[in-house]
């Protein structure tokens, strides 16, 4: 029985994507939830009814029409990687704030997913098959990249029905003016326009910046232009879950004060590769620095459940915890952890994973081309 209108949506882009669009969905219509999700009840079982489902539930009280959605992606994160899915101390790191969401919610147990970073982040925004979006893999650059401007994210039914809507953290769906997150529906973002791996290069052997040159973390507001402010280096790697958390902590204050409905996409970087926890996080497990930085991202989930009890909204917020996709086995490199990969890892969900490793349930009838007006 689901206690609390908190979910836990375990590893699953599709159940991620049927989610957050059956919450807009409803928002839209302003009708009570027909979802017909197949949301456990935190033991794996299928809810009896409609009314079951934790959406019904969200959207069954006064308030209901416009619960708020804190959406929390992380990178890179392996289907049995956290403790109520097998891992967290398994792993080298207990994880009980983010397995209390299973505790008290939903959660799934089905591993759907696209292949990487761009594709998933892609699907998870517009509920289509990235290959329709042109997001089908991650960009390499020096092209034209990212989601095409005609799709339309979930921020976009949500911002026009009156949700306030940020993006703290990864994009990867474009990186050029046009294509970032205020441009896409959300009335505010914070974070890297493309991807981790960028923080490396700055203090690669040979690196010049006449060549490449430095990648930034960036800012910027619905109707302006996005700035760009730190250099995106290995420092800044370590650091920037701290705003991350920082950022959704705020804004949920602001929206909360204000009496409007929100929509946070939380989109941490950890445990994406390089495997560089936050300092205040090193060494603290002694299990080196993947499970540092697993201690780092439970401890971040937790600031935001605070944040959401603390402002009393739990009881009208939809809390969606996911990764984008598994494990990349590079990740094991840079620190030789014994706890990065698994063969379950790489078989369920892996990054990069083939159809054959992770097969892809169809969304429903492909739907046809129609550019928007
Ligand atoms: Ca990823």
């Amino acid at each position: 029985m689901i206690t609390k209108k908190l979910l836990h949506c375990g590893f699953s882009v599709l159940a991620a994507a049927t989610a957050l669009y059956s919450v807009a969905t409803n928002v839209q219509a302003a009708a009570p939830s027909t979802s017909s999700l197949q949301a456990g009840s935190g033991r794996g079982k299928e809810p009896a009814s409609a009314e079951a489902s934790p959406f019904a539930k969200a959207s069954g009280d006064k308030t209901a029409g416009k619960p708020n959605i804190l959406f929390i992606l992380v990178d890179n994160l392996g289907y049995g990687e956290i403790g109520s899915y097998g891992g967290g101390v398994t792993r080298g790191a207990p994880t009980p704030r983010i397995d209390s969401l299973a505790k008290d919610g939903a959660r799934f147990l089905n591993m759907n997913m696209e292949t990487q970073c761009t594709p998933s982040r892609s699907s998870l925004m517009t509920g289509r098959f990235s290959i329709r979006s042109g997001t089908y893999a991650v960009p390499l650059g020096g092209v034209p990249e990212g989601l095409t401007q005609w799709e339309v994210t979930i921020a976009e039914p949500l911002s026009a029905a009156g949700y306030a809507t940020a993006l703290h953290g990864k994009w990867h769906l474009g990186s050029h003016d046009g294509r970032l997150p205020n441009d896409q529906g959300f009335d505010e973002w914070y974070g890297i326009p493309r991807t981790t791996d960028e923080s490396r290069w700055s203090s690669s052997p040979g690196w010049s910046p006449d060549i490449v040159p430095r990648k930034k973390i960036m800012q910027g507001k619905k109707g302006e232009k996005s700035v760009a402010l730190n250099d995106y280096d290995i420092v800044q790697r370590r650091l920037i879950d701290v705003e991350i958390t920082k950022r959704p902590v705020a804004f949920m204050e602001r929206q909360a004060k204000a009496g409007k409905p929100f929509f946070i996409y939380a989109s941490l970087t950890q445990p994406h590769l390089p495997t560089e926890p936050n300092p205040a996080f090193k060494g603290r497990t002694g299990n080196g620095n993947w499970a540092d930085m697993l201690a780092e991202m439970d401890s971040n989930v937790g600031q935001m459940l605070d944040a959401v009890d603390r402002l009393g909204i739990a009881e009208n917020t939809i809390v969606i915890f996911t990764s984008d996709n598994g494990t990349d086995p590079r990740e094991e490199k840079p620190t030789a952890d014994t706890w990065v990969v698994t063969p379950m890892l790489r078989i369920v969900g892996a990054f990069n994973a083939t159809t054959k490793d992770a097969p892809l349930i169809p969304m429903g009838e492909p739907d046809p081309y129609v550019p928007r007006k």
